[in-house]
């Protein structure tokens, strides 16, 4: 199986910069998929960031989902923290785990991915890392605290991943954050 993925971002009301990232890495079977939130919003925060996305390109999938966060624990303990969710798929089993409040909802097959709480670069309790065996036809939807947690799927269930990043963001984005969202379709 793969992963057909979409995502949207955009910056706070009134910035240029964006304190959200995104990240979508295929090596050999794998893809990941993360949504980095830094604290706060304008350059400080798309610095951080940004290295936190650096440091997911540096490391090789197979590594496993805890190293990746440990990746970017490291990467931010001189900046800003961050908040992210990453999953990592191998073709048949979604590994994932998150610290802080990004956002991890599935249609389908039930993810049961709990935050783990924490701020990466500072500290976070032991990980919480789930691993799901997926199906074709599933969704994963993966936001920032930019989007507002009432989120509905199910008015964008037909629509493709591309049309539902569009949507979701334009009906529930705050203006007040950052905001991302990334829509992945798992295919047969
Ligand atoms: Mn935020």
């Amino acid at each position: 199986m793969k992963l057909s993925v979409a995502h949207r971002s955009r910056p706070k009301e009134g910035e240029v910069e964006n304190g959200d990232g995104v990240l979508v890495r295929r090596e050999g079977p794998y893809t990941l998929i993360a949504v980095v939130d830094a604290l706060g919003h304008g350059a400080p925060a798309a610095h951080s960031s940004a290295v936190a996305v650096g440091s997911l390109s540096q490391v090789l999938l197979a590594t496993g989902v805890d190293l990746l966060m440990e990746a970017v624990h490291a990467s931010l303990r001189h900046v800003r923290g961050a908040a992210a969710m990453l999953a990592l798929f191998d073709g048949q089993v979604l590994h994932c785990a998150g610290v802080g409040n990004v956002e991890l909802r599935s249609q389908g097959t039930r993810v049961p991915v709990l935050p783990t709480p924490g701020i990466l670069g500072q500290s976070y309790r032991s990980l919480r890392t789930v691993s799901t065996k997926m199906a074709p036809g599933d969704r994963l939807v993966v936001f920032s605290d930019g989007l507002s947690f009432r989120l509905d799927l199910e008015s964008v269930r037909m629509q493709s991943p591309e049309e539902a990043c569009a949507l979701l963001l334009e009906r529930y984005g705050r203006l007040t954050d950052d905001a991302t969202v990334l829509v992945a379709d798992v295919e047969s």
